[in-house]
């Protein structure tokens, strides 16, 4: 097999708006057609945040063990959580979505700001959501909003050994107004920081989603991309839905010689467990 490009989906999130955004995936049924329409668009990994009845963000134990079931049930896509949340949420409920049953999370490596707020992650967090996933055997995906992120993740490694899977695959999250900007420079310096052997996709948001889109395709990484991170298919056009977004990536995924990896390859790639 040739080099190929693993896509992973961030269909929803926990800041945008349903009553703005009406094309947002919130319910369960939303959830899992965007699945379906992504995953056969090239997509292996959906990173996923759910919503309540009222379609505000929430870390429900019960519905996120529904949700993952229900993926599970209707995609061969690796399930990540997110264990990011939303700004207010606690480390509490944070750790407690690894019982959801994942196969994968997400987990960053850094506090950040967030544009007006504060993305909290001190280290004893992420030092026990780190340990948790090895126990539990869930795969961690190291999210970088900002270089000093980096320096953590070092530590993290040093400190605690290898992750579950065997693979340090790392996002690169670009363009957060108080993170690291969206731009190719930036990203070199990142993936120029990152360990030895380390794999790593990277996402722009807002409008350096096709920037680093680019940068990344052209650097040898994978991608991310979803309504959690841009809202705009380009200047003045709003995006109608995640599909199109996947499409995209894959048609340039293609065109850059290294086609998308199918659900099954992302889960050996990343060694989920069977
Ligand atoms: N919603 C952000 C505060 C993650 O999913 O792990 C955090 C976030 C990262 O989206
Ligand atoms: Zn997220």
């Amino acid at each position: 097999m040739g080099a190929t490009t693993l896509i992973t989906v961030a269909p929803t999130g926990a800041e945008a708006d349903k009553a703005k955004v009406p094309q947002l995936p919130v319910t369960l049924e939303e959830l899992v057609q965007t699945a379906k329409d992504c995953e056969a668009a090239g997509a292996g990994v959906i990173h996923v945040h759910i919503r309540d009845e009222q379609a505000r963000p929430t870390l429900d134990p019960v519905r996120l063990r529904d949700t993952v079931q229900a993926l599970r049930e209707s995609t061969g896509l690796v399930i990540q959580l997110s264990t990011g949340g939303a700004v207010t949420d606690s480390f509490d409920d944070r750790l407690r979505v690894l019982e959801a049953g994942p196969d994968a999370c997400s987990l960053t490596c850094g506090t950040v700001n967030f544009g007006d707020e504060i993305f909290a992650n001190p280290w004893p967090f992420m030092a026990d959501l780190y340990q948790r996933t090895q126990e539990l055997q869930i795969v961690p995906e190291f999210e970088l909003f900002d270089l000093g992120h980096i320096a953590a993740l070092h530590r993290l490694l040093d400190a605690y050994g290898e992750p579950y899977g065997g693979r340090v695959h790392c996002d690169l999250v670009m363009g957060v107004p108080g993170g690291m900007p969206g731009d190719t420079r930036t990203l070199v310096a990142a993936v120029q920081a990152l360990p030895e052997g380390a794999t790593w996709s990277a996402t722009g948001i807002g409008r350096s989603a096709l920037p680093v889109m680019f940068a990344a395709l052209s650097a040898g990484g994978h991608l991310r991309v979803g309504m959690e991170d841009t809202l705009s298919y380009a200047k003045g056009v709003p995006v109608t839905s995640n599909t199109v977004l996947v499409e995209r990536a894959a048609a340039l995924a293609r065109f850059a010689q290294r086609p998308p990896m199918t659900a099954e390859e992302a889960r050996a790639f990343l060694g989920v467990r069977p």
